[in-house]
């Protein structure tokens, strides 16, 4: 019979666009229970056309659920994804919590689906958006060619930073609408938008970028651009992998863009890279700059391949392309690979 999935954050950012996917992928799903935290439960959500009542988060929950996808914090998941493992389900999450786990694969199935059978914990992880936005592009063309390094600077949406994110951005906008005196002197912006204090962000995101995502580390270095390097490493399976990212905030509410310094072990040319950019089944070259083509978040969100754009070789460095891509941080780049795993997991039930 076919597997019983949990959504665990159903009525977050990425978990309301989980219910969306769900509803347009081929059905593999038996029961589709909806899971949040005490304060949504009881809310009625759509999944796959039908109602659903939103149960709260507790063991109990579990019971009976085959795959339980978790789209919650990372302490959440670091708690919870266990608690449904030891009532029989498998877990796919999508926090940071597991992901550089080594007894927890780490999965793109554009890259290592292989990998999805290999979860001694039964817990599978899900990419940071930011990693996932490029993953498909780039393990195309490294399978092809052999990546060595990526040199990488983001611009990543605000709906990254969830629900709060995207009601930030538009809040800020409202406030400096109209004003057109605004971003001509230092500090006007910042003292134009609400109280700072209530953002998600450091600084204004309205008018403005912010060369901040994640939480400090070591070093100065922000989480978001250790993910990217971590991450890229385990999913390429390149644990040498030289990797350096700077990870910025823009004013933009859906889909991640990424400017890439790839170098690979092979020599590559432009045509090359684009030959094997084509054939990737879910990657979209958009790239042909004297008609004004080339990918741009306002025109790919809410779509599903990974676009690549701006295709050149580096005039100065040997074997070495720049490019720049853009993905959906809420379907490719979060829901859209959970489920992806999550299908993945269900055809061993329907085997
Ligand atoms: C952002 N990439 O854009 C982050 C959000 O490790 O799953 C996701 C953080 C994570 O803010």
């Amino acid at each position: 019979s076919r597997p019983t999935l949990a959504v665990v954050g159903a009525t977050g950012a990425v978990g309301t666009v989980m219910l969306d996917i769900l509803t347009h992928r081929p059905d593999v799903w038996g029961e589709i229970r909806l899971i949040a935290s005490p304060r949504s439960a009881g809310k009625v959500l759509q999944v796959r056309g039908e109602d659903v009542v939103v149960q709260a988060l507790s063991p109990e929950a579990f019971d009976g659920v085959d795959v339980a996808m978790f789209d919650v914090p990372d302490e959440v998941s670091a708690e919870w994804a266990p608690v449904a493992v030891s009532r029989g389900a498998i877990a796919v999450d999508n926090s940071g919590a597991f992901r550089m786990d080594p007894d927890v694969p780490l999965v793109v199935p554009e890259c290592n689906p292989e990998q999805v059978r290999n979860r001694p914990k039964g817990i599978i992880a899900n990419p940071n958006c930011t990693t996932l936005s490029m993953m498909a592009a780039m393990g195309a063309l490294h399978r092809e060619f052999g990546l060595r390094e990526l040199v990488v600077a983001s611009y990543q949406a605000v709906s990254g930073a969830g629900v709060a994110g995207s009601d930030r951005l538009y809040d800020e906008v409202q406030a400096l609408a109209g004003d057109r005196t605004l971003g001509t002197v230092a500090g006007d912006v910042r003292k134009a938008v609400p109280d700072l204090a209530e953002s998600p962000f450091p600084a204004p995101i309205a008018f403005n970028v912010v060369p901040w995502a994640g939480s400090l580390k070591q070093d100065g270095w922000a989480s978001e651009e250790l993910k990217v390097r971590d991450e890229s490493r385990k999913i390429l399976g390149i644990p040498d992998l030289k990797v350096s990212a700077t990870c910025v905030r823009v004013p933009v509410i859906t889909t991640h863009s990424l400017a890439v310094h790839a170098r690979f072990a092979k020599p590559i040319t432009v045509e090359a890279a684009r030959a094997i950019l084509d054939a990737a089944p879910t990657v979209v070259v958009l790239d042909d700059p004297a008609a004004g083509i080339f990918p741009t978040p306002a025109d790919v969100v809410g779509t599903d391949p990974t676009y690549v754009g701006r295709i050149r070789q580096a005039l100065d460095f040997p074997n070495t392309l720049d490019l720049f891509v853009c993905g959906d941080n809420l379907r490719k780049g979060a829901a859209l690979n959970t489920a992806e795993i999550g299908e993945l997991v269900a055809a061993e039930f329907n085997a």
